[in-house]
């Protein structure tokens, strides 16, 4: 049965069906749960936020969310691809395409990013010693945006026709409307609205961690997280253009039918350099903040300062110069001819050298340390192998001719999961176990996240080792099934078995969330680990009011050196009275969020009115914010901050 739907029909088969019940399933108890707990208000409350511990919560939520749809999706094609010649429900052929493009972009810009953004707003501003972001509307603006990308790709698989064309969505097969469907235009304006959210939070990291950092805390006394925060956020602010211009030109071949990606009158190389050139940049602005989670991690269960402080910084700063010019290791075989592969392969082996100082730093961090085991310095401790094998088989596609045969090859598919897994994922989950009391004032389950660092960590390399083999054995990538005579059977059924244990993994870091909950673990909280940085000198969870006078910054690791000094008390830096803005809660950015999503929606299905309500929506509340935003702001001086917080603690 199919259903027409504006430019589209919806063929309700199996899998559509069982998506909608699903959905359904979710919505109703979310309502049931919102109506008998009578957290309505809450909700309210919670979703007119500009704090920006709250606004990281709502990050890592979301990504949580998007994580166990992608992961899914991973599920799906995994159990596609355990035995020769095999069809597993749908999902063979178009229906595995649209999974695995699903996967692949829900996993970069819908987990890893929001995951790490999250744990920036959470931490950053803690590090540094100041009240807020430095631009606390926007940053709830861009993490909505954020929030309507992310749901505009995702509903694409019940409405009609998921992108089929690979994460990297390359032309012309991404705009031939008989195999695309909207999925394109899904793509391409969930992509392009929720990365006018990352542009602006990148700017807003970047101002907050330039201008509001507290007294005394010069840029060689700035945390290495804060560090890697600010660099990435710099790489975005760079990158992210690059990807905006190349929806748009794409939106427009797409919707409009211009060719500047046609092989006719325009070239389908260009959407590859403009992507790339994005999208190399990208890979460290996911890796870059789980370096600096890392680096927190290891120094705080070593019981040490971290090894070779300058170098860190230096090498994170070499790592971004040199991200930018390396994109064209991912089209070494398009032909672009000698000069350009060999100049590229060996700026892309340049990289190695600043990131392998960074793991001799996190060695000898190690070395002589007295170590604690906790959840979070396993999953740091794990990422060091792993991520070399991935940095391994990295300078080996990096060389020309080696990856002529490497190319589109499951080695590539080994490759990237090495380095996106293993760096950003595992710092992902490592930032977790360690942020998580300044996020909700209780420990997690240490116990229960020992056994889900474990089953991640060793389902990751069963899954994800074989594929290494199977790549050289010449599987292809992006296929959906191989045949008997192959010999590719047992490797695969390897990587299938792997996979479960990660989503076993996974599931018992869900049931981590639901004990640990229940059984609130309050001793202590404020700093559980000895901490070294400042967001340990405030309580947990961290309060929108701290500070009404900015501490003074001492050294590099100040929290730590006050404990070693006397109690760990910072003194404040100043005893004037100073003014103090506070934003206040606002629903604008969850209704800019609706404009968005409503432009969207009306150039997906080529609908112009709705296009255009969603269009005039934007334009008249982005004209009620500026005439209004001086009303959602409140003035404190020190000593009223003092006082409300005397109330709030009192
Ligand atoms: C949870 C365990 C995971 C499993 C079992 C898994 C498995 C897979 C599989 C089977 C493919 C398809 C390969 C192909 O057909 O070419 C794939 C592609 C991909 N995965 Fe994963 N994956 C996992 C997690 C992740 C994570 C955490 C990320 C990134 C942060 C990620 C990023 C990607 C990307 C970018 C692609 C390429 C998609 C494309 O070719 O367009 N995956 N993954
Ligand atoms: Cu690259």
């Amino acid at each position: 049965m199919s259903i027409p739907f504006f430019n589209t029909h919806i063929k309700l088969a199996s899998d559509i069906i069982a998506a909608n019940l699903s959905i359904i399933v979710m919505m109703i108890a979310a309502l049931i749960f919102l109506t008998v707990a009578k957290k309505w208000k809450s909700l309210w409350m919670l979703i007119s936020t500009t704090d920006h511990r709250k606004i990281g919560i709502f990050y890592i939520a979301f990504g949580f969310l998007f994580f166990l749809r992608a992961g899914l999706d991973a599920m799906l094609m995994r159990t596609q691809l355990a035995f020769p010649d095999f069809h597993f429900w749908v999902f063979h052929g178009e229906k595995y395409n649209q999974v695995m493009t699903t996967h692949g972009t829900l996993m970069i810009f819908f987990v890893a990013m929001p995951f790490l953004i999250g744990l920036m707003n959470i931490a950053v501003p803690l590090q540094i010693g100041t009240r807020d972001m430095a631009f606390p509307f926007f940053n709830s603006l861009s993490m909505w945006l954020f929030v309507i990308g992310g749901v505009l790709i995702n509903m694409s698989f019940v409405l009609g026709g998921a992108p089929s064309a690979g994460w990297t969505s390359y032309v012309p097969l991404a705009v031939d409307k008989d195999i695309a469907g909207n999925g394109t235009a899904f793509y391409a304006m969930g992509l392009q609205v929720s990365g006018i959210g990352t542009i602006m939070t990148a700017i807003n990291f970047i101002v907050t961690i330039l201008k509001n950092r507290a007294p005394g805390m010069g840029f060689m006394k700035i945390p290495l997280f804060t560090w890697s925060a600010l660099i990435t956020s710099t790489l975005i602010l760079l990158a992210f253009p690059a990807l905006s211009a190349a929806l748009i030109i794409l939106i427009f071949d797409n919707q409009f039918g211009t060719q500047a990606y046609d092989g006719g009158n325009g070239s389908p190389v260009l959407w590859q350099h403009l992507f790339w050139a994005f999208g190399h940049p990208e890979v460290y602005i996911v890796i870059l903040p789980a370096f600096g989670i890392f680096s927190e991690v290891i120094a705080t269960f070593s019981s040490k300062r971290i090894f070779g402080y300058s170098s860190m910084v230096l090498s994170m700063l070499v790592i971004g110069f040199l991200s930018f010019m390396v994109w064209i290791h991912h089209m070494f075989t398009v032909g672009l001819g000698p000069l350009a592969n060999v100049v590229f392969g060996i700026t892309s082996m340049l990289i190695a050298v600043p990131t392998g100082i960074k793991i001799f730093n996190w060695l000898f961090t190690l070395r002589g340390g007295s170590i604690r085991f906790s959840t979070a310095m396993l999953f740091s401790l794990a990422f060091i192998p792993s991520f070399v094998i991935g940095g391994v088989t990295g300078v080996m596609q990096a060389v020309v001719p080696a990856d002529y045969q490497y190319h589109d090859s499951y080695f590539v598919v080994a490759h990237l999961h090495y380095v996106m897994i293993a760096g950003t994922i595992f710092g992902a989950f490592s930032g977790f176990y360690y942020w998580w009391p300044k996020m909700f004032g209780y420990i997690l389950d240490e116990k229960i996240g020992k056994w889900q660092a474990w089953t991640f960590i060793i389902g990751f390399h069963v899954t994800f080792f074989p594929m290494h083999i199977s790549g050289l054995k010449g599987m292809p990538r992006r296929t959906f099934t191989y045949l008997p005579e192959d010999g590719l059977f047992e490797l695969n059924f390897i990587s299938t078995m792997g996979a479960y244990l990660m989503g076993i993994s996974v599931l018992l870091f869900a049931w981590n969330l639901f004990f640990s909950y229940r059984k609130k673990e309050k001793s202590g909280v404020a700093d559980p680990w000895n901490g070294r940085t400042l967001e340990w000198a405030v309580s947990s969870p961290s309060s929108h009011m701290r500070w009404p006078r900015a501490p003074l910054i001492r050294d590099l690791e100040a929290f730590w050196h006050e404990k070693e000094r006397g109690d760990g008390t910072l003194i404040p830096s100043t005893k004037e009275e100073s003014q103090i803005f506070v934003e206040k809660p606002t629903i604008l950015p969850v209704l800019l969020g609706g404009g968005f999503f409503t432009l969207s929606f009306g150039l997906i299905f080529e609908v112009l009115w709705i296009a255009v309500i969603g269009a005039v929506g934007i334009l008249l509340l982005m004209g009620w914010r500026s005439i209004s935003f001086e009303r959602n702001i409140k003035l404190y001086t020190s000593k009223q901050l003092e006082n409300a917080i005397r109330k709030e603690e009192g």
